[in-house]
């Protein structure tokens, strides 16, 4: 069973244990439209039920009806900048929402094993460099709050109620199925923009952030082998290197020929009240436990994310 199917990386989940012969069971949340986009493609594969982070008995009857052998708790409110306009929703998805899903585990089932996917936001303001499983946490926004809540909470329940509960503390990872309000996918969609010419600009936000940046298809590969273990245990998930943002925008604009200065524009609006600074983590403890280690690098990944927003927006 996978929360946030209809997300970037529940469709890369959904792929990986179908190919895997797993029955897929995905939650989404009743809307009047339809924003199975990213799902379509695998529509006669899965099973898709309604239910919602904010409902305990909805969570409830769904795992109760599913049985599920292994849950990933992928559904949040996971925007940043959202996160400090509507921090209490952001709690009631990101952290509580949580502790729903441990609740109907341990109604149901305790012996259903439960992923929780925890973030690098919540090192924030970082207290070591590179960082580890051991390194404190210091969010810096009521979504890395949030997430910090959801990891405590499945440590807690793993501890409290011997559950197979295990967080996944995952770095930044992109895809061409990335959200367009997140930096890499609006850079890759501005780019192939601008080339086609379909715009004239690109408006960013603080280029000096720093961001230790994945392939998502090989991050949902660390989620799978974390329930696959003799023992529940916590993992950081990254590529062992970091970028600037401000290389992510060169690199996209070059590999369609063109020079990123005459065409980003710095707009404050895009400053967040805090901001992240520096993430690269430390992978090696995923290494040397999963064997997990990615495959797309981070120049790839530029390439395939401006390729596919070509091929999208190409008339
Ligand atoms: P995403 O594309 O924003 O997807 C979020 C999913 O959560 C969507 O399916 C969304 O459904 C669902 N959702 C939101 N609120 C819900 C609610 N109240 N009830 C049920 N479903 C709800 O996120 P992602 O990039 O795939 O990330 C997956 C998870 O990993 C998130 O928890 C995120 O915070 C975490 N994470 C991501 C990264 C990253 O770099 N991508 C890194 C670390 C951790 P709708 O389609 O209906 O909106
Ligand atoms: O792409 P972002 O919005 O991702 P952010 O804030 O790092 O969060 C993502 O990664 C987390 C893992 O660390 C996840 F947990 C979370 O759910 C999400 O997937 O911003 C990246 C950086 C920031 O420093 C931001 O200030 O890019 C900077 N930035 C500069 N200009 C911008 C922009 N970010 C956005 N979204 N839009 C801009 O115009």
């Amino acid at each position: 069973m996978i929360t946030g199917i209809t997300g970037q990386d529940g469709s890369y989940l959904a792929e990986l244990l179908l190919d895997a012969g797993y029955r897929v069971v995905g939650m989404t949340r009743r809307t009047s439209t339809d924003v199975h986009e990213r799902i379509r493609h695998l529509a006669d594969r899965i099973e898709v039920c309604s239910g919602d982070l904010l409902d305990q008995s909805s969570m409830t009857a769904i795992v109760a009806d599913i049985r599920p052998h292994e849950i990933y708790n992928l559904a949040a409110q996971s925007f940043v900048p959202a996160s400090f306009s509507q921090p209490v929703l952001t709690g009631e998805f990101t952290a509580l929402g949580v502790t729903r899903v441990l609740e109907a585990v341990r109604a149901v089932d305790p012996s259903i094993r439960f992923y929780q996917a925890s973030s690098s936001e919540m090192f924030g303001k970082v207290q070591a460099v590179p960082q580890s499983e051991h390194t404190p946490f210091y969010p810096r926004s009521p979504y890395g709050v949030a997430k910090l809540y959801g990891h405590w909470i499945t440590v807690n329940y793993r501890e409290s109620y011997d559950l197979y509960a295990v967080s996944g503390i995952l770095f930044n990872h992109e895809s061409e199925r990335r959200g367009k309000e997140f930096v890499t996918r609006k850079i890759s969609d501005g780019v192939a923009r601008i080339k086609l010419g379909l715009a004239t600009e690109l408006r960013l936000g603080n280029l000096d952030a720093q961001r230790d940046w994945g392939f998502a298809g090989d991050y949902v590969r660390a989620m799978w082998l974390m329930l696959q273990q003799p023992e529940p245990d916590d993992y950081v998930v990254s590529t062992g290197r970091t970028h600037h943002v401000r290389d992510f925008v060169r690199l996209a604009f070059e590999s369609v020929g063109l020079d990123y200065e005459r065409y980003v524009v710095v707009d404050p609006r895009f400053y967040r009240p805090a901001e992240v600074d520096l993430l690269i983590g430390d992978p090696a403890k995923a290494k040397r436990v999963l064997n997990w280690e990615p495959a797309v690098s981070f120049e790839a990944l530029v390439e395939r994310m401006v390729a596919a927003d070509l091929d999208r927006l190409r008339p």
